[in-house]
This record gives C-alpha cells, sequence and structure tokens, in this order.
C-alpha cells in the first residue's frame, strides 16, 4: 500500500504520557510526532481527532531528522528503517515505550485540519499490523472514525474520556458528491442505521461507498484544491504536505499486511 504518513505534531502530552516519560533524557529538546497512515491524504482539511488503540504497544523512535522523532508501532519503525526515515538503512532506535492508554488526552496539531489542535482518543478496531498504528480521524468522510466519534460522543465515560475532547470537534464538509452532499459518512451512517463502531459489517459497506464516491464524484470545497475533484487535488495536497515537511511517503507490502481479515 502507498500511504502518506501524517506528522501530528504533539503539543502537549496527557499526565499520563508525561509520567510514563519522566526522566527520558533522549526525548529532551525533540519535536514528538505522532505519525497517521492515511489514504486520503485530500481530507486532512476534517481531521477532528486521533485514534490510538488502548491496548496497543507505541514506541518513539529517532528518524531520519536528528531533531524529530515518530511516535509509533515498532512494526512501522522497522518498515521506515529501510525507506530513508530512520537513522540509517535498517537501523531502528527506540528511545521510549509506551501503551496507547498513556496517550489518550493528548493534544496534537493535525497539518491542515481547520481544528487548531486536536485530542488523541481510543478506537476499538485500530490494528497494530496495519500502517502505524495510529489513525488520523475524519469523520466527515470515514464512516469507521464517524462512528467511533458518536460512540465516544454518547459514553465517555465508558471509553475514559472528557466530553471536552470530541464535543466541539465537529465533523467538517471538505467534499461534496452528487449522492451523499457534504458529509458524505455521516449521511451514509444514517442511510445504513449505523450506529456503533461495532456495526463492522455495515461499516465495511459504507467504507466502500465512500471511498468509491469521494474518488470518482468528489469534489474539494475547502482549502487550496477547492473546486478541484479529488481524483486531480489528492496527489496534489499529497505533495504539498511532503513540501511542507507535514507528511512522509510510506509504503506497506500488501501481503505482509493482516488488514480485512484481522
Ligand atoms: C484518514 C482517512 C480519511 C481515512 C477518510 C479513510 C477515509 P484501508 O482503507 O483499510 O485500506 N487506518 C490506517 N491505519 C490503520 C490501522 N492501523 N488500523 C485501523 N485503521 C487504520 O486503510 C486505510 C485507512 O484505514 C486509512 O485512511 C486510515 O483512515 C485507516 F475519509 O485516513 B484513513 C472511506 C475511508 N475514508
Amino acid at each position: 500500500q502507498d500511504y502518506t504518513c501524517i506528522k501530528l505534531k504533539v503539543v502537549e502530552f496527557a499526565p499520563e504520557t508525561l509520567a510514563a516519560l519522566a526522566g527520558n533524557k533522549e526525548i529532551e529538546g525533540k519535536q514528538i510526532f505522532m505519525v497517521a497512515a492515511t489514504l486520503r491524504p485530500e481530507t486532512m482539511y476534517g481531521q477532528t481527532n486521533c485514534f490510538v488503540g488502548v491496548d496497543i504497544k507505541y514506541g518513539i523512535f529517532k528518524t531520519h531528522k536528528s531533531d524529530e522523532l515518530f511516535l509509533m508501532t515498532e512494526r512501522a519503525a522497522r518498515n521506515m528503517a529501510y525507506q530513508n526515515l530512520s537513522p540509517s538503512n535498517g537501523q531502528v532506535v527506540k528511545v521510549a515505550d509506551l501503551v496507547g492508554r498513556q496517550l489518550v488526552g493528548s493534544q496534537v496539531k493535525a497539518p491542515l485540519s481547520v481544528y487548531p489542535s486536536v485530542y488523541v482518543l481510543p478506537m476499538d478496531g485500530v490494528l497494530a499490523t496495519k500502517g502505524t498504528g495510529v489513525v488520523t480521524s475524519v469523520p466527515s468522510d470515514s464512516p469507521d472514525d464517524y462512528a467511533t466519534v458518536m460512540d465516544l460522543k454518547k459514553k465517555p465515560d465508558y471509553y475514559k474520556i472528557q466530553p471536552e475532547w470530541i464535543a466541539s470537534f465537529d465533523p467538517v464538509p471538505i467534499i461534496e458528491t452528487p449522492a451523499y452532499g457534504n458529509l458524505v459518512a455521516p449521511t451514509l451512517c444514517a442511510q445504513m442505521k449505523i450506529a456503533s463502531q461495532k456495526d463492522k459489517t455495515q461499516l465495511a459497506l459504507a467504507k466502500d461507498a465512500a471511498y468509491k464516491d469521494g474518488f470518482y464524484n468528489g469534489i474539494m470545497i475547502i482549502g487550496e484544491m477547492a473546486g478541484k475533484s479529488v481524483q486531480e487535488a489528492k496527489p496534489l495536497i499529497r505533495q504539498l504536505l511532503i513540501d511542507r515537511n507535514d507528511a512522509v511517503p510510506y509504503n506497506e507490502p500488501e501481503n505482509l499486511v493482516m488488514s480485512r481479515s484481522g
């Protein structure tokens, strides 16, 4: 898979993260990025939060840039080490260990998002075996993200989050399609009566529909490429993010990814 890895700069770690990192000299004076693999760079204007799996193990790793550290799974760090994204070819240098639940409540700056900073929140379905294990959330165009955000809004106590970490971060209209309007994922979830991230069968169908409709029929209605088709805008926005040092290209051989079947 040809991913774009979006660099979400940590602006404030949650108290639990800080406790886990206390006394760590390797992170002093460094910029730390939570790195999220996406196939839809054109949707980054609509990021409302970042997702982690609460039981997933993450690390903080040295990168090709001496002042930048990446927070992601070790598996992703090992792949990146062969893509010029580590200190030297094949070299993986971990400077800290973390567990997803320690990251919840941290704040990151999501490039291009209309929101100046967004929170790290829990999602049940994050796969440790795909991408970086960090997922950036675009509830306007990703049915999985929208369904999860609905769960979090309904049951903040159950998910151990503060309601304000998601309450004022509404989905942002960024792409318009003739079939589903300017909020493709909320429209699909309503039509298909999807109420929770647990509705996996329906969500898989909704995701398929959202991908196809967005790609073939979507028009950008926000940002630098407003007015252009999604097909045209996608590579341009990807390049714009890379040029600004807000993203890096990242490849993952399809046969090494245990995606849909888990
Ligand atoms: C932002 C985004 C916006 C995404 C959208 C999708 C959509 P796929 O579709 O299965 O091939 N993702 C990335 N890593 C993980 C992970 N470890 N666990 C669970 N989900 C993950 O996978 C690519 C998409 O799955 C990625 O693109 C990411 O969500 C998520 F509007 O990033 B996406 C209709 C989908 N729309």
